[in-house]
């Protein structure tokens, strides 16, 4: 008698799944002055004028702009550092976060 030796091997998949980013936006408001918004968003965000007028200027017309996205933590922290950046000069400068979907 042939005796076969066989094994039974299972293939586990480990799926390592991205972690998700998350959006940081720009808010508008009626009074944080377009200048001093170009300032922060150059300053936290490290953008040129010209990328920072646009984004403010998009903030301004529409309600609201997505000014880059990050891993989770630094999207909050870039998000908290712009708020107090506003918070600092009396102005309700706002930056929230969303995670990408
Ligand atoms: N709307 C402001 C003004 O007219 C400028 C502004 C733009 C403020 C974008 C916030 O996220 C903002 N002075």
């Amino acid at each position: 008698m042939n005796k076969i030796a066989t094994k039974s091997r299972v293939k586990v998949a480990t799926k390592t799944e991205r972690p998700r980013l998350h959006k940081v936006i720009l808010i508008n408001d009626d009074y944080t002055p377009r200048e001093f918004v170009v300032t922060v968003l150059k300053g936290e965000f490290r953008m040129n004028e010209d990328q920072a007028y646009r984004v403010m200027i998009t903030a301004h017309k529409r309600g609201a702009c997505v000014v880059a996205v990050f891993t989770k933590d630094v999207a909050e922290t870039k998000a908290t550092r712009g708020t107090e950046a506003g918070r600092s000069k009396g102005y309700p400068l706002l930056f929230t976060t969303e995670p990408e979907e």
